[in-house]
């Protein structure tokens, strides 16, 4: 077995480092150069057309896209973990924040930021306001999405909140900012800070 993350810290791969050490699988990172344009080069393009990252290969097999990364690291390897089985009804609340992030929340802040004029009954993502209300409401009373237990949703659903707030393009309401705190203070998100930051450093990596 033998997972590799195509990766630069400054990129939605910071996140999936995150989710690879809660899983626990060993895994390789390839540096990608973003700086140089390597994403939009071989042999990055010819996995993944869009020449972005996150892009990760598990044993020859090719999957983009954070959440379904995610979703895919969690169901192979931390099944009953950090995902419900296929049978438990918790799924049901599991999927549906997982997809929120990339259905609703990325386009919804992108909108929002960008001032695009569009209809929102059309739109998949709807209004801005409506969708601010739909993520308290997710979070609830916490501490994660599906109460006491941790699952991948959190760091899909999750790390979207924090990457969005991070870069203003999210207000930062204070149950967002308790929640994001509460994932910041796990050791899988402390240790993938750790690499990033090395990697930065190593690299001579600023912001900009
Ligand atoms: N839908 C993708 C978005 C990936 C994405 O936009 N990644 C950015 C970095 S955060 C990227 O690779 N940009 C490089 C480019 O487009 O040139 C996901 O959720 O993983």
């Amino acid at each position: 077995m033998s997972i590799t993350l195509h990766h630069h810290p400054f990129s939605r791969a910071a996140g999936t480092l995150f989710m690879l050490e809660e899983v626990g699988q060993a895994y390789e990172l390839q540096f990608v150069d973003m700086k140089a344009g390597e994403q939009k080069q071989e042999p990055l393009k010819k996995l993944n057309a869009m020449g972005k990252l996150p892009t990760l290969v598990d044993d020859g097999v090719v999957v983009t896209e954070s959440a379904a990364i995610g979703i895919y690291l969690a169901d192979r390897y931390a099944a009953g973990r950090l995902a419900p089985a296929l049978d438990a009804p918790e799924r049901a609340t599991y999927l549906r924040w997982s997809f929120y992030a990339p259905s609703v929340i990325e386009p919804g802040c992108m909108a929002h930021a960008a001032k695009w004029e569009y209809r929102a009954g059309s739109a998949g993502w709807g209004t801005y306001e409506e969708m601010l209300d739909t993520i308290s409401g997710a979070i609830g009373d916490g501490p994660w999405l599906l109460g006491e237990q941790f699952t991948m949703a959190d760091i899909i659903f999750g790390g979207t909140v924090r990457f969005m707030t991070q870069f203003d393009m999210l207000e930062k309401r204070p149950e967002y900012m308790a929640y994001v705190e509460r994932l910041n203070a796990r050791p899988a998100s402390q240790k993938a800070d750790a690499i990033n930051r090395r990697i930065m450093e190593e690299r001579g990596i600023t912001m900009g």
